[in-house]
Order: C-alpha cells, then sequence, then structure tokens
C-alpha cells in the first residue's frame, strides 16, 4: 500500500533580517545619551536586539570645528522592513532632541541604517548599504568588533575595509560604568 506522508512543511517563515545601526553624537553628554538610545534600541517593537559594541571616542570626520563624537554601533534582528525601521529611528532621534536644522550641524543623536541584510538600493531617502560606511573608521571598527566576519555588499569584509582606514583617529573606550 503507498503511503503518504504528509505534505512538506510550509517554507520557513521569514526570520527577519540582520540589520545594523550606527550610533553618533557630539552635542550635550554625548556618553550618556548613546548609552541610552542603545537602550531605546533595545526596545524596538518587531525587533531582536542581539548586540551593542563598545563605546568609541572618535574625530569629527569632513566637519570642521566641532566637538568629538562617540560612536558605537548595534545589531538587531527586524522583521519590519527597512523603511519602518528607519521611521522607528528618525522617531528616536527626535526623541533624543535631534532637530534637524543645517546639514551637518552637531548632533544630539544621529541614527544610520547601515545594512538591513544583504539589501542594495540607492534610494536617496534610504541608500543601502549606507553611501560612506566603507571609508569610515568611526563606523567600521565598532562593526568589526560585533560582527568580525562581516561582509558588505559590494565593499567585501569588515576587517579589510577596517584596515583600509589609516590615520583617522578613533579610541576604543573602556566599558562604561552606568
Ligand atoms: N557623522 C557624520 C560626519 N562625521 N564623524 C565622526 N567621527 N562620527 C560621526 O558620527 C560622524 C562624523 C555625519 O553623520
Ligand atoms: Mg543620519
Ligand atoms: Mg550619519
Amino acid at each position: 500500500m503507498a503511503v503518504t506522508w504528509p505534505a512538506a512543511p510550509a517554507a520557513k517563515p521569514d526570520v527577519g533580517q540582520r540589520c545594523f545601526v550606527a550610533l553618533g553624537a557630539n552635542l550635550g553628554n554625548a556618553v550618556l545619551t548613546v548609552q541610552a538610545a542603545i537602550l531605546a534600541l533595545r526596545e524596538l517593537p518587531q525587533t531582536e536586539f542581539v548586540a551593542a559594541s563598545s563605546l568609541y571616542r572618535t574625530a569629527p570626520m569632513g566637519l570642521r570645528d566641532q566637538p568629538d563624537f562617540i560612536n558605537a554601533v548595534v545589531e538587531l534582528i527586524a522583521v519590519s522592513p527597512a523603511p519602518t525601521i528607519l521611521e522607528s529611528l528618525f522617531e528616536i532621534e527626535a526623541r533624543f532632541g535631534r532637530r534637524r536644522s543645517v546639514k551637518n550641524a552637531p548632533r544630539t543623536l544621529d541614527l544610520d541604517l547601515l545594512l538591513y541584510g544583504d539589501e542594495v538600493s540607492d534610494d536617496p531617502q534610504l541608500t543601502l548599504p549606507h553611501p560612506r560606511l566603507h571609508e569610515r573608521a568611526f563606523v567600521l571598527a565598532p562593526l568589526a568588533e560585533i560582527a568580525p566576519h562581516l561582509t558588505i555588499p559590494g565593499r567585501g569584509a569588515v576587517a579589510a575595509l577596517l584596515l583600509g582606514c589609516t590615520g583617522q583617529q578613533i579610541e576604543k573606550l573602556p566599558p562604561q560604568a552606568t
């Protein structure tokens, strides 16, 4: 007698996309701001928090006469589409008092979506991967800390890209007492 096996299980449900978010602040108490923003990212609905890098003190890049930045990177798994994640990042920036006045003004908090899985997009509202991440040690160092084997679509291995960023001043801060 023929045996009928149950139908194969449906395709695995979408388990989400690996997202990386860069945090930067250079106005007010930037260490406290970045720490609090990491907590806010942990609470984002429909995302799973994976890891946060150390905090880094970094020289402002491409900006004149600005204070040093505090930078970090967070990894999340997101089920929502990339534009929804971006909206949530804008909402957190606003909660931390970010005013979008002059382009490149010092900022209480800047949150940039660096990567959304392997998605590549040249949409000016949301370019993926982030258009300058591959040349910035203040992004690549925290990224390499939490995802050392990561490859940036179209750019290559994070570790190799970081080696290419010579002469950029960054300092990893010791774990913060909170
Ligand atoms: N952000 C910029 C431009 N320059 N430099 C540092 N060190 N850190 C930043 O976060 C940063 C910058 C634009 O968002
Ligand atoms: Mg930004
Ligand atoms: Mg930015």
